[in-house]
């Protein structure tokens, strides 16, 4: 038998869920091994180029790094399975991809580093099992931890703005427990790109670490099931009486994510509009060559953007991921007839977030070599 597989990740990892749950739906064979593993630095770091998680070994050998790259190295492959056909649902699940990707991350950090009390030790299990077996283990699993810890406020948690991220966080759950409890998935009965995007913040953070998981399942438990859901094989949705097996007819998008995109727009759309100004500053000043690298650590960023969210302002990281992304839903848009481009104007309009059509950075984010790099 050949070898399956090699999915390098951990189960508290932001990224790895979504390609695991990819994985895990189409029924992708694999085997799941930390960083901690000799394999990892040793064969596959100097293909992926950077020591992020998840990254890939198919049965082949290559290697994939980035969760989107994995998505797509099987879409590629196989007709696209989780894209819908309409240009609606088309939208809204490439939106949900990099509004999960990108654009939860400071609830999914608040809840994670903020609430030591609750989750510290059971996070520290897993930063201990991403490193290897040496005598300097302890140590490493410390410094880790260490360049994590403020990751709230990186993303612009502080004493004067805690209350309306949570405010904010909470009004989401709830609308999204809400759509849930017409459908299963975001588009009616089976998962979609949008699905895996969202669920990178909603398993390893927030559904899963003590804190979130119990505020999860307590005031979300069809929030909840769904995060469950996204991790097994069969559509897993006993409790929806007369399901179907498809995407919403007719490219529905449903009233119930409509609300679910309005409240999200709060803060999606200032904080992309505000990173992008200064993204495109900081390109027009270091003009960088094409080829460059447009990822790093959380360390090596480029800086932070401020924007306002209901009456605070918050300053963020800017991370140009976020546009590599974006440009997707861009794309589809653009390859859109003036009909369906209109049809999408108005399903945007309806969500607060038209604006995320035009918030492009001055130069386009493509990839090479495992890396997202600066195009010319
Ligand atoms: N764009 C990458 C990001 C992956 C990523 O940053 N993963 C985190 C864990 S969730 C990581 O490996 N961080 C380690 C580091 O940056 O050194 C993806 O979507 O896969």
């Amino acid at each position: 038998m050949s070898e399956p597989y090699r999915l390098y990740a951990i189960t508290h990892s932001l990224y790895s869920g979504r390609a695991r749950a990819y994985l895990i739906k189409q029924g992708i064979p694999f085997r799941e091994l930390s960083t901690g593993h000799e394999s990892f630095k040793a064969e596959v770091l100097p293909k992926g180029k950077l020591a992020t998680i998840p990254t890939l070994v198919t049965p082949e050998g290559e290697v994939i790094r980035d969760g989107a790259a994995i998505i797509e190295h099987f879409e590629s492959a196989n007709d696209r399975p989780c894209r819908p056909l309409g240009s609606r649902q088309q939208i809204v699940s490439a939106l949900f991809d990099v509004i999960g990707s990108d654009g939860l991350l400071r609830p999914a950090m608040h809840y994670r580093w903020n609430f030591p009390a609750d989750n510290l030790d059971f996070v520290r299990y897993h930063f201990l099992h991403s490193q290897r077996n040496t005598p300097a283990r302890a140590e490493k699993t410390e410094r880790m931890m260490n360049r994590m810890r403020h990751a709230g406020m990186i993303f612009g948690v502080t004493d004067q703005t805690q209350d309306v991220v949570e405010t904010l966080y909470l009004e989401y759950l709830d609308a999204l427990n809400a759509h849930f409890k017409r459908y299963p998935y975001l588009l009616g009965w089976r998962p979609s790109i949008g699905d895996f995007g969202l669920l990178a913040p909603m398993y390893a953070h927030l559904g899963r670490d003590p804190y979130p998981a119990r505020l999860m399942q307590q005031r979300a438990a069809r929030v909840y099931r769904w995060v469950e859901r996204m991790n097994r094989a069969d559509q897993d949705a006993p409790e929806y009486f007369n399901a179907g097996s498809d995407f919403l007819a007719g490219d529905e998008v449903p009233e119930t994510l409509v609300d679910v995109l309005r409240v999200l727009a709060e803060d999606f759309v200032p904080e992309t509009l505000a990173a992008a100004e200064f993204i495109n500053a900081w390109l027009e000043k270091e003009q960088p060559e094409a080829g460059t690298p447009a990822v790093g650590r959380l360390a090596q960023s480029l800086g932070n953007a401020e924007f306002t969210l209901r009456d605070r302002t918050i300053s963020a990281l800017v991370q140009p991921y976020r546009f590599y992304l974006l440009q997707n839903v861009q794309d589809i848009y653009t390859a859109l007839t003036p009909e369906d481009q209109a049809s999408v104007d108005q399903l945007l309009e309806n969500c607060s977030m038209i604006n995320i059509l035009t918030a492009k950075l001055d130069r386009r984010i493509g990839r090479a070599n495992n890396l997202e790099v600066w195009e010319a």
